[in-house]
């Protein structure tokens, strides 16, 4: 995964000094993009171990139309907890607008059946994308996450926002736009998940994985992050793992963490980084 390291080079040398919500300031610099071609191996950072069971259980959670952290609790995975309320409620975020985008006769619609749709019957399309950013349930951004999730909107708004397939030949791509994105800690989190979902979506409809495209807007690192990142950046990138299926569930919705191995994953040593809240 050397276009990961180049990009944090990139931020590192050419990244403006900003401000953020947080409060932490962060080098930043302005769409980026890179490719990665799935037959070359399943991209989990080897340059740094990455918790894929956080991962894979976060995109069932969404498939789920999942909004509530109880069932990732269940499974051990925490990365939700700090904007859930008490109760574990997120508010409409990504798997709510994923699966049930609220329609105005207060049905709602699944997009991803749609996508699904597309890729069996019109795999030339050009429109095969499913969104996140339902405007109408952003949270108001003078409240807490938990404040914003107790009033029906979103704690917070979708950072991976537009997800796009193109199918060529046999060959499934995808590419996604994250309008901000933590190159550090989130990044590989969403590179990862990715090339999941768009393995999963491939199964699903008889075809074989092809590129993962990921566009970023706001591509930062955080200044407590830094340290981290130059000890990433020495370390040499190892051969991909590759992703197999123990089975092929019957739909999209039907996976379990079970159904997937991850083999040969031999990465260096996992490097802690405090999440900016
Ligand atoms: N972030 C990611 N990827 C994600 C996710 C969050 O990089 O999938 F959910 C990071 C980006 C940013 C912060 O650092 O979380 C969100 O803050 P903001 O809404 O102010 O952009």
């Amino acid at each position: 995964m050397r276009q990961y390291l180049d990009l944090l080079q990139d931020i590192l040398d050419n990244g403006v000094r900003k401000d953020d919500r947080t409060g932490t300031g962060t080098l930043s610099v302005f769409g980026r993009q890179f490719r990665h071609d799935l037959a070359d191996g399943f991209p989990l950072l080897t340059t740094k171990k990455l918790h894929f069971r956080s991962i894979a259980n976060e995109l069932l959670w969404f498939l789920r139309g999942d909004t509530n952290t109880a069932w990732l609790k269940e499974r051990g995975v925490s990365i939700w907890n700090e904007w859930a309320t008490e109760e574990g409620e997120l508010g409409p975020l990504y798997g709510a607008q994923w699966t049930a985008w609220p329609t105005r006769d207060g049905g709602s619609i699944n997009q991803i059946d749609y996508v699904l749709d597309c890729l069996r019957h019109r795999p030339d399309s050009r429109r095969i994308l499913f969104h996140g950013w339902n405007v109408e349930y952003l949270p108001d951004e003078k409240q807490s996450p938990q404040d914003n999730a107790r009033a029906g909107r979103m704690a917070l708004p979708p950072c991976h926002l537009l997800y796009q397939f193109y199918v060529a030949g046999d060959r499934l791509s995808s590419q996604l736009y994250i309008r901000s994105s933590d190159s550090f800690l989130g990044l590989p989190y969403n590179m990862a998940s990715l090339a999941l979902l768009t393995h999963m979506l491939a199964q699903q409809c008889d075809l074989q994985p092809g590129e993962i495209v990921i566009t970023t807007g706001d591509s930062h690192l955080y200044m407590n992050h830094l340290e981290q990142v130059s000890r990433q950046l020495q370390r040499e990138p190892r051969p991909l793992p590759s992703l197999h299926f123990r089975r092929r569930p019957e739909n999209l919705y039907a996976y379990c963490f079970e159904d997937f191995e991850i083999r040969n994953y031999d990465p260096h040593a996992h490097i802690p980084a405090p999440v900016a809240v």
